[in-house]
């Protein structure tokens, strides 16, 4: 079953802007992963994603980061943790940029034992964005497990009625 984070925290705005932290030079294949995945949840809640070159206006800020990268939740290079996201109304969505991602082409095939696939974090992550926590339907988006080499990038039920709880 879905959770949200304490206190229910959520956007109180329905058309939210994201940009890409600078210092990223993310290619169209990239940035349209995650327009995919905003996608995904906007088709079931009256919410809209648009991307926004203006970094300092924008609400959600997606960035690629190495190890340290000064918000006290380091990453660890590959494989452990793949990214996170925090809730309402931080908006920082950070991946971890040692990974193999996959961008393009099928992950569940991918000769790299450790490839991940990028439209199943960010669908994910995004969860986080809004205002979900961790679900204990396996089958749900948020579910708390991925194995690397899987995708799952469709909401689940219990995703859906959780963001419609909030939204
Ligand atoms: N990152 C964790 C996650 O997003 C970070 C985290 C741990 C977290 N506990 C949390 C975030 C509680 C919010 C609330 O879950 S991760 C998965 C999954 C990760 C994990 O890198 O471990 C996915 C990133 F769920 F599959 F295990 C993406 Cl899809
Ligand atoms: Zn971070
Ligand atoms: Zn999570």
């Amino acid at each position: 079953h879905y959770t949200f984070f304490t206190g229910m925290p959520r956007w109180r705005k329905q058309a939210l802007t994201y940009a890409f932290s600078p210092g990223n030079q993310l290619t169209d294949e990239v940035k349209a992963v995650f327009s995919r995945a905003f996608d995904r949840w906007s088709t079931v809640i009256p919410l809209t994603f648009t991307q926004t070159d203006s970094i300092n206006a924008a609400d959600i800020h997606i960035g690629f980061y190495s190890g340290d990268h000064q918000d006290g939740e380091p990453f660890d290079g590959v494989l452990g943790t793949l990214a996170h996201a925090f809730s309402p109304p931080s908006g920082q969505f950070h991946l971890d940029g040692d990974e193999n991602w996959v961008v393009t082409g099928d992950v569940t095939t991918s000769s790299l034992t450790t490839a991940v696939d990028l439209e199943s974090v960010a669908v994910h992550e995004i969860g986080h964005l809004l205002g979900l926590g961790h679900s204990s339907v396996e089958e749900s988006i948020m579910y708390p497990t991925i194995s690397s080499r899987t995708k799952k990038v469709v909401l689940a039920t219990d995703d859906i009625e959780g963001i419609q709880m909030l939204y």
